[in-house]
């Protein structure tokens, strides 16, 4: 594998999943395949469960693992081609990525969405420089348009806490104060489109997803109607992708709280988190024994190290 950006890079969905339980029972069981071996982890933007499971991950493999802040760290980069460097940005991408990977083996790369320029951020200018200039394999840890390694996480969880062959789950909208990209729901869709489940999402008008992605799955205008019989709900924000990175509503009623849990099949409450308490999901639900939000954070160390074994596995 030389790149993890989408779905698409993981092939078999059955045999990722597999090769997920056998790691999470034996997490140990490959370390010698990373030995001698450098991961680097490019922040350009907060992480805490990214940053700290994907290392874990590695170091799982044996690897050595260094975690650069863009940021706060590096020299401020420039992305544009062409461009006069007269600015604020001291270095070009077009080196600064082929140093970084003359150093490791891997590289794992957060870019978050722009949310002004969605020509930009949907042909994933940023990370696609990424695997083009540096002549190691890429791991996406959240890039513009998708968080795969949120939602391989996220379908191991549901495989592991399903109580059925086929499950209902719900991907709902909610309400949020700042504008939020559309990676996490992205990749949540195109995942469990994947996986053996029935995919409603719900959300206000205006927040519809990229056409493509949402070809072949239920949208459901009204949240409660789509919380019918549901067996797990995955409660997440996004800006809207119609009128790119814009905030339409705030409307609160569209928090996930008990009454609307009620109406669920005792559905299994989950947030990639961080979550905004009171905001996108009441304390309620998200204390409640139904809530799986840790388990699923807990998960992200076995779809990182099954992304970077397999990575390990083609140098
Ligand atoms: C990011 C997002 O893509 O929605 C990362 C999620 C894993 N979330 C945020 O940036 C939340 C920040 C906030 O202000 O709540």
């Amino acid at each position: 594998m030389r790149q993890f950006l989408t779905v698409d890079d993981i092939g078999d969905i059955e045999n990722a999943l597999n090769e997920a339980r056998i790691l999470k029972r034996n997490p140990h069981g490959f370390s010698y395949l990373g030995k001698y071996k450098t991961m680097i982890l490019l922040f350009f933007n907060s992480s805490l469960r990214t940053r700290l499971s994907t290392q874990k991950a590695a170091r799982n493999l044996g690897m050595e693992v260094i975690v650069l802040d863009v940021n706060k760290d590096g020299w401020k980069l420039e992305s544009e081609f062409g461009v006069i460097m007269d600015g604020d940005k001291p270095e070009h991408l077009r080196e600064a990525i082929p140093v970084i990977g003359s150093y490791c083996d891997i590289i794992g790369v957060r870019s978050f969405a722009s949310l002004n320029d969605k020509k930009a951020d949907y042909n994933e200018d940023i990370i696609m420089q990424y695997i083009e200039f540096a002549s190691v394999p890429i791991v996406s840890l959240e890039s513009a348009t998708r968080h795969p390694l949120q939602a391989f996480a996220d379908l191991y969880t549901i495989e592991e806490y399903k109580t059925k062959k086929r499950p209902k789950v719900v991907l709902t909208w909610a309400p949020h104060p700042r504008a939020l990209p559309q990676a996490v729901a992205n990749s949540f869709v195109e995942w469990m489109k994947k996986g053996d489940v029935d995919l409603v999402v719900t959300h206000p008008e205006g927040y519809e997803l990229e056409e493509g992605l949402m070809e072949g799955v239920e949208l459901e205008y009204n949240q409660q109607k789509a919380f019918e019989g549901a067996d797990f709900i995955y409660a997440k924000n996004w800006s809207s992708y119609s009128d790119y990175g814009k905030i339409l509503t705030k409307d609160r009623s569209w928090m996930v709280d008990e009454p609307k849990m009620e109406l669920t099949n005792d559905a299994m409450f989950m947030h990639c988190l961080p979550v905004r308490r009171n905001m996108v999901v009441s304390d309620g639900v998200i204390d409640s024994s139904r809530s799986i939000v840790i388990p699923q954070a807990t998960n992200r160390v076995v779809s990182a190290q099954v992304v970077i074994k397999r990575m390990l596995e083609k140098l």
